[in-house]
């Protein structure tokens, strides 16, 4: 993948653990990539003003479609990590860089909260319970420096997503590891997932590996594609 071929990233991705499977899905990246080009699922709601969730009666945001299932989507590659070598690293803008091992992770206060997922590709599905460890909590331990403004996701498959620092620090924003009671599934990000319930689930990467605090924008992997560089379904921001 070009992300964890770039020079930047390979010093990052050294030593990291685990195997990954599978190979990139290139013909879908370039499908999604052409979707971008056509403006593929944007609705006529997309140019109008925000209707945020508490105006709108309907918790559905323009352009979406409910789901009952829970779809699986990725680049391609599926790593398998063994908790014995699971690790979340902090790199960056911040105080301290934290290096959790797996029992570390489960050491810190756990926080559950439910939430529904907007996919760009236009499912969405309803009351997701959630249970890991908070961004809030997470913060409170690296702390930041007043510099940093956007964080960088990386992912044991190399895929990165950035986001813009006020999300990553919203309160429902978790490092979660169960999803409705149980073990987050390997197809589904397992063992550890960010879960961003206020942007499009792109912006939740799966098998979390490191966290990089930045005081300038770093695309991600589908936002140097052309998604949109923050991707709030409300506003309907799909492409960039
Ligand atoms: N590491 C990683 N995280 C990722 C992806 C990926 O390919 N790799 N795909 C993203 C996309 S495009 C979506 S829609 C969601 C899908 O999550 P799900 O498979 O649990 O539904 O994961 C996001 N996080
Ligand atoms: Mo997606």
């Amino acid at each position: 993948m070009n992300d964890a071929n770039d020079d930047r990233y390979k010093a990052l991705f050294e030593g990291q653990a685990g195997t990954v499977f599978g190979a990139i899905k290139e013909k879908l990246i370039a499908t999604k990539q052409q979707w971008v080009r056509d403006g593929r699922l944007l609705t006529d709601d997309a140019k109008e003003p925000t209707a945020r969730p508490w105006q709108r009666p309907n918790r559905l945001p323009p352009g979406q479609e409910l789901v009952k299932n829970w779809p699986v989507l990725d680049v391609g590659l599926k790593p398998l990590v063994p908790l014995d070598q699971w690790e979340l690293t902090v790199a960056g803008l911040v105080e301290k860089r934290v290096r959790w091992s797996w029992d570390d992770f489960l050491a810190q206060p756990q926080s559950e909260i439910t939430t529904d997922i907007h996919c760009v590709t236009a499912w969405s599905r309803f009351d997701n319970r959630w249970r890991g460890v908070s961004a809030k909590h997470f913060l409170s331990v690296v702390k930041p420096k007043p510099e940093a403004r956007f964080v960088v996701f990386m992912s044991h498959d190399g895929y990165t997503t950035n986001v813009p620092m006020g999300y990553f620090a919203s309160d429902d924003v978790l490092f979660a590891h169960q999803w409705n009671g149980a073990p987050l599934a390997r197809e589904h990000g397992g063992p550890v997932r960010v879960v961003i319930p206020k942007l499009y689930f792109w912006k939740s990467a799966k098998w979390v590996r490191h966290v990089v605090f930045l005081d300038s924008d770093k695309p991600g992997f589908w936002e140097a594609r052309g998604y949109h560089n923050v991707g709030d379904p409300w506003k309907q921001e799909r492409y960039g």
